[in-house]
């Protein structure tokens, strides 16, 4: 992509400044308007980083969906947000693209408070169908036509919230169309039943005829209804009478290519004029129109910045992160111990089990993107004999919640949550944060809970948690920490025991996590006592008890909300123990943090080192501020 071809493509795009603009245009025009946008989304995501090889196979399909339809009147929503870079390219934000995934900038997902056109906010995904089904409940409640149109990848559809609202959906006879993206694309290869279905669908002998054929009639009668209900009769009969979707209720018309820019127009005309429940299934290619990502939609799915001739992206940070300690230690183990298996819902890269797969792939399950699944399959399979271990991050979990609870805990299964990403994970902003899992884990009985302060201390608490008879979880950030190499030993730590790290004067901190290198800075300042706490369930109560005794104000500190977090706990224990001290938590605040840096995101919950000592002092009595001066 040279920089000609980039001014060209903003030249074009400055004069749609909205869908209204884009609906002005010929069909004849919107090839080049899809060019456009896709030189555009290159150029801007080489800049940015961010998500890349999704929004690049829904180009065509963005296009003719906003041209088709009345948008924002009528409800177009996005599962995931992740391939919705085109559709704010045609909304009006084109502009401000550079600004994607920074502090103040755009999101790299979708939020209604961004723009009329992001009808519902997404980051997790398969949530579109369910919101638009609500949404098209609301518009018969209050007598409004309008259309509601969810568009969902084929890796989304593989979860099971999908197919509950499908199945609702199905059965109530409201206008709602559902598009399936199928580039037969996850993050990686979808897995299940569901993703061979739709590989069957395409590869079957009526494909090509079907395409073809679909082609032909809409050339002749777009927009017409009475011969859109012969063509879609003559579709249907083509590829498989009751289809899986048909069965559910609705009007299956597909599949179709996708950068069939022509094609897509017509069939979406077509099928705005049907009434009820419509299942379009587009066929696309993840990274369409660049090669290095059309070559490994995988590695293109999320990028850092790169150079858009070559592909070559930045480097990513160079010491080793949590999740490589991770990945490190599950195959470590995996030598050891046949029982050992791993889990993860549909997220294998990020999750660091990369290297497990191809070692021990039959002792891998990827389930897709279904955590519930994934929860009660470990569960299940710790029943009888095998270890289980479930890779998920920390605010993916969330959706396995009650399986958490009512599969594993309640009958004290032994599986070992290996959760990534807890604490602010950056650009990925709110959605993605795992600001939770501490404070909806801890009152989870027989949960065992640990926060390791560095790189090493995660492998150790991995194999703790590990070893451990029954359901414990080990929560690390994104990225790396202080560096700490991890020795290659399988070191198991002393159960439910914190460590002090410093000895200081009136003033202690309880530091549970990877925040620990903070309280070491701050405790500097303040002649502080450290202590790592280490676990958070269960609690080191002894140690707390001494901190309590020998200091006169103790500080919690935990990236997780304060609101029922490690903090909680240890006043959760004073106050059991009548023990009356002077206890200030911090950890993160009532709110959403946006996004912007893990450290800006920091910054802006006021857990950076500054912040910190500048609340502390505040809090400190006159006695500690002169003592604190005089040491
Ligand atoms: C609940 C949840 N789990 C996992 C993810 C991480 N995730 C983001 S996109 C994605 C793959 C989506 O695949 P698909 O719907 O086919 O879209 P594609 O990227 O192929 O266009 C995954 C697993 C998520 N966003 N939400």
């Amino acid at each position: 992509m040279n920089q000609e071809a980039e001014s060209a493509a903003a030249a074009l795009l400055r004069e749609i400044t909205t869908p209204d603009a884009l609906r002005q245009l010929s069909r004849e025009q919107l090839p080049e308007v899809a060019e456009a946008v896709r030189d555009f989304l290159i150029a801007s995501v080489s800049r940015t980083g961010g998500h890349l090889a999704a929004g690049l196979g829904v180009v065509e399909l963005t296009v003719a969906l906003h041209y088709i339809f009345d948008t924002p009147h009528d409800r177009l929503i996005w599962d995931v947000g992740h391939q919705a870079y085109p559709h704010k390219i045609l909304t009006g934000r084109h502009e401000q693209m550079e600004s994607l995934r920074r502090k103040d900038g755009l999101s790299g997902f979708l939020r209604r408070d961004e723009s009329d056109y992001d009808a519902f906010g997404a980051g997790h995904s398969s949530t579109s169908i369910s919101a638009a089904l609500g949404m098209a409940v609301a518009a018969q409640a209050t007598d409004k036509q309008r259309e509601h149109i969810a568009v969902i990848g084929d890796g989304a559809l593989s979860a099971g919230m999908a197919f509950e609202a499908l199945n609702h959906a199905g059965a109530l006879d409201l206008d709602l169309l559902v598009v399936l993206n199928d580039n037969d694309m996850s993050i990686s290869r979808p897995v299940g039943a569901i993703s061979n279905y739709l590989a069957r669908v395409l590869s079957s002998r009526f494909y090509n005829r079907v395409r073809d054929g679909s082609k032909n009639m809409l050339s002749v009668v777009p927009g017409m209804k009475d011969l859109a209900h012969r063509w879609e009769e003559h579709v249907k009969g083509m590829v498989m009478p009751g289809t899986l979707f048909e069965e559910l209720g609705f009007t299956y018309i597909g599949p179709i290519d996708g950068h069939d820019l022509p094609l897509l127009v017509s069939t979406l005309e077509n099928m705005k004029a049907m009434r009820g429940p419509r299942f379009l299934h587009v066929v696309t290619q993840k990274g369409r129109g660049y090669a290095p990502a059309e070559g490994d939609p995988c590695v293109y799915h999320g990028v850092t910045p790169f150079n858009p001739s070559t592909g070559k992206m930045d480097k990513k940070s160079s010491g080793k992160s949590y999740t490589q300690v991770f990945s490190d230690w599950i195959c470590d183990l995996a030598v050891q111990d046949q029982r050992l298996v791993a889990v993860t819902p549909a997220m294998c890269e990020g999750s660091g089990l990369v290297d497990f797969a191809r070692d021990y792939a039959d002792r891998y399950y990827d389930v897709g993107i279904a955590e519930q699944h994934a929860v009660t399959f470990a569960a299940g399979m710790a029943c009888d004999g095998l270890k289980p271990v479930v890779a998920i991050y920390s605010s993916f979990l969330q959706r396995a919640y009650d399986q958490m609870i009512h599969d594993v805990a309640l009958q004290n299964l032994d599986v070992t949550f290996a959760v990534d990403r807890a604490g602010q994970v950056g650009a990925d902003g709110a959605t993605h944060a795992g600001s939770f899992d501490l404070s909806f884990v801890r009152c989870i009985p027989n949960m065992a809970i640990l926060a390791p302060a560095d790189e090493a201390e995660c492998r150790s608490m991995l194999q703790t948690a590990y070893q451990h008879e029954g359901p414990a979880m080990v929560r690390y950030p994104r990225g790396g920490g202080s560096g700490q190499q991890p020795s290659e030993g399988l070191e198991v730590l002393p159960w439910g025991q914190g460590e002090i790290k410093v000895q200081g004067n009136s003033v202690a901190i309880l530091s549970f996590g990877a925040l620990l290198d903070t309280a070491l800075e701050i405790a500097k300042e303040l002649n502080a006592t450290v202590a790592n706490m280490r676990f958070v369930k269960p609690l080191d109560e002894t140690l707390v008890a001494e901190l309590a005794e020998k200091h006169e104000l103790l500080l919690t500190l935990e990236e997780n909300v304060v609101a029922g977090g490690a903090g909680s706990a240890v006043n959760e224990y004073l106050a059991a123990q009548g023990i009356v001290t002077r206890v200030v938590n911090f950890g993160l605040p009532d709110a959403y943090i946006e996004q912007g840096t893990q450290q800006e995101q920091l910054d802006m919950a006021g857990l950076s080192a500054e912040k910190l000592l500048k609340d502390i002092r505040q809090l400190l009595p006159d006695t500690i501020v002169r003592a604190v001066s005089d040491s």
